[in-house]
């Protein structure tokens, strides 16, 4: 089909938060973006602060912050101010049992009231929290914590004994393990009971804006999952992000769907919607149809915030399925985590009367950097322009290893100027990994991409050997230590393959020690393991046997070699297959 460029009615433009991004650009400094956020006394800075307190002691108390929907169809609403009085009590529990600034706290739930208290209060009382996905297996989780040295988690009865209880002992760090539930499994405190013992914390954690306040874990494609800290000082960004890309405002009535076990679900899913005063709609279910149409009616969702896995499934069930609806009330749609087709922005128009607006950004970043914002005409397929505030380049190396801006459709590395308040302030424990993100006064993201005459950002690939799947970052090799548990297992190799759905499913290969021979059961035996290991999110789709698998000289296991192979693509350059901290020169097939 033929996309053709997506124009702004005057009103919409006029109606927009951020007038004209390439204008706004000029006359903006992050200096001066800081109006949008309160402070504390002193100088301090404190994310639970802005995002739940100032508005529970102003014009937002009695506003919503949080309409949960529960999976079997609770509904419960939580205002600003009782949203800010729970946290506070729960700061209070963390303070009791001597924790603070310094001390890790881990969310580990599904999408419940309590882990969005636990999350603020725990920010409120100065720890850094790190929220995990449910969906993993106990080994990431361990994994995690870990890396992490968690001190607290916050989890459920059925999650601790399924992921935690095997190996908590040999966690000597965590002191306390909190469950939502009402009864408590052995060595682990109830959370009612604590809420119920606690007094509130009345003074937030006087936390400076460099002290860290979260830890957010992605993946690698060598070694450990990294984790990424941020500090409170990324509440502007938050704040000023959500207004330009993804309009919020106050009472405005948003819907983020995304978990926040991973970024976006905390970074747009928790801290933007509060901060900018507007009401979030948590759903504690997964992804259904019928259900996500009805909660975009009946909650009369004005801001949406969702991923292109979900867009394509929706899709696939056909513009019946949102028959009858109303959906006059979406103002603004927006979608993150993978390229979003051209076909996805139109199929917006279509059955909501809007387009989704495509936003670039990731782990590291903190917060969107490159965005389609409301008042922008949409190029169906372009991730937009950068937002005020940052300095977005196109880079390639040059013969003598330097850096050099790529021309007009180009494709090169997608690089940012550092300087924004939600950059990342390290990898934990990994200095040198850190440093290796940045070279000539950039930060090197990892994705290739092209810039066109008009300054508009298309995504082309990844740089690395990465896979994204339904919106999850996975790193190879996390996969392939899991697969190499498995006894027949001689040696793995994992990457990913194109779907219609998923954007990229997970592909593993292995070789079989001597003694074993491929079979169906073999398979499934070694797929379950992995599962059982990682979760179903992170764990392949299907495992093929191999004789053998392309490996460099030094022995690395060539996995763009193999994906190549698979999908009968030119081989390429291999000689850039046998590093894997520089991109390579042209894109890697099906990946876009
Ligand atoms: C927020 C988030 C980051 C990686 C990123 C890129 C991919 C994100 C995208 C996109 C194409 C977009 N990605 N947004 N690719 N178009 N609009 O996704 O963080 O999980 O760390 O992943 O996701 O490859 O480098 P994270």
């Amino acid at each position: 089909m033929e996309i053709q460029t997506i124009r702004k009615t005057p009103e919409a433009r006029s109606a927009a938060q951020l007038p004209d991004p390439d204008g706004a650009r000029a006359g903006f400094s992050w200096e001066q973006a800081r109006e949008m956020l309160d402070g504390l006394p002193g100088g301090g800075l404190n994310i639970a602060h802005e995002a739940v307190d100032r508005h529970a002691r102003g014009a937002g108390a009695t506003r919503p912050a949080l309409i949960w929907l529960g999976r079997d169809g609770d509904r419960r609403e939580i205002t600003y101010a009782r949203l800010a009085d729970d946290a506070s009590r729960f700061a209070g529990v963390l303070a009791r049992h001597g924790l603070g600034p310094g001390d890790r706290l881990y969310l580990l739930a599904g999408r419940v009231p309590e882990l969005y208290t636990a999350a603020l209060g725990a920010l409120r009382a100065g720890l850094a929290v790190t929220p995990l996905f449910a969906a993993f297996g106990p080994e990431p989780i361990r994994m995690r914590m870990e890396i992490g040295a968690a001190n607290v988690l916050v989890t459920t009865a059925a999650l601790y004994r399924r992921k935690v209880a095997e190996w908590r002992t040999e966690l000597p760090s965590l002191k306390l393990v909190i469950v939502i539930d009402d009864a408590a499994p052995e060595g682990c405190a109830a959370w009612t009971t604590e809420m119920a013992a606690a007094q509130k914390l009345e003074d937030c954690a006087a936390t400076d804006p460099e002290d860290t306040a979260l830890i957010h874990f992605t993946s690698g494609t060598t070694g450990r999952p990294k984790g990424v800290i941020h500090v409170h000082q990324a509440v502007l960004a938050h704040a000023l992000t959500g207004r330009y890309a993804l309009e919020l405002a106050p009472g405005v009535r948003y819907w983020c769907t995304a978990d926040p076990g991973w970024v976006t679900g905390t970074s747009y899913g928790l801290i933007s919607p509060l901060v900018n005063g507007a009401t979030m709609i948590v759903d504690e279910a997964e992804f259904d149809v019928a259900r996500w149409y009805r909660i975009l009616d009946e909650e009369a969702v004005e801001v949406w915030y969702t991923a292109p896995t979900a867009i394509r499934r929706l899709m696939r069930a056909g513009k019946k399925a949102a028959a009858g609806h109303d959906f006059t009330k979406l103002r603004h749609l927006a979608s993150v985590g993978e390229p979003l087709n051209p076909e996805g922005v139109v199929w917006g128009e279509e059955v909501f009367g809007r387009p989704f607006h495509d936003t670039w950004w990731q782990t590291e970043t903190g917060a969107i950097m490159i965005a389609n914002t409301a008042a922008m005409d949409i190029q169906p397929g372009s991730m937009g322009k950068p937002l005020p505030g940052i300095t977005a380049g196109i880079l390639r190396r040059t013969d003598d290893d330097a850096l050099e801006e790529c021309g007009p459709g180009e494709t090169g590395e997608l690089a940012l100027r550092p300087g924004w308040p939600s950059m990342m302030r390290g990898y934990l424990g990994e200095e040198a990994r850190y440093r290796k993100a940045f070279d000539e006064g950039w930060y090197l993201s990892g994705d290739l991409a092209q810039r066109d005459t008009e300054g508009f950002f298309w995504f082309v690939g990844r740089a690395d050997d990465l896979i994204k799947s339904a919106g999850h970052l996975i790193g190879p090799f996390e996969v392939e230590s899991a697969l190499m548990e498995h006894p027949a297992v001689a040696e793995a190799a994992v990457i990913g393959l194109p779907d219609e759905t998923a954007g990229e499913v997970v592909r593993a290969y292995v070789a079989l020690n001597p003694g074993h021979e491929p079979s169906a059961d073999l398979e499934q035996d070694i797929r379950g393991l992995a599962r059982k290991r990682l979760g179903p999110a992170v764990a392949p789709r299907e495992v093929s046997f191999r004789d053998n698998l392309p490996k460099t000289r030094s022995g690395k296991i060539m996995r763009r070699l193999l994906k190549a192979r698979e999908l009968g693509l030119p081989e390429g350059d291999t000689s850039t297959l046998e590093t894997e901290d520089k991109p390579a020169p042209t894109p890697q097939g099906g990946t876009a």
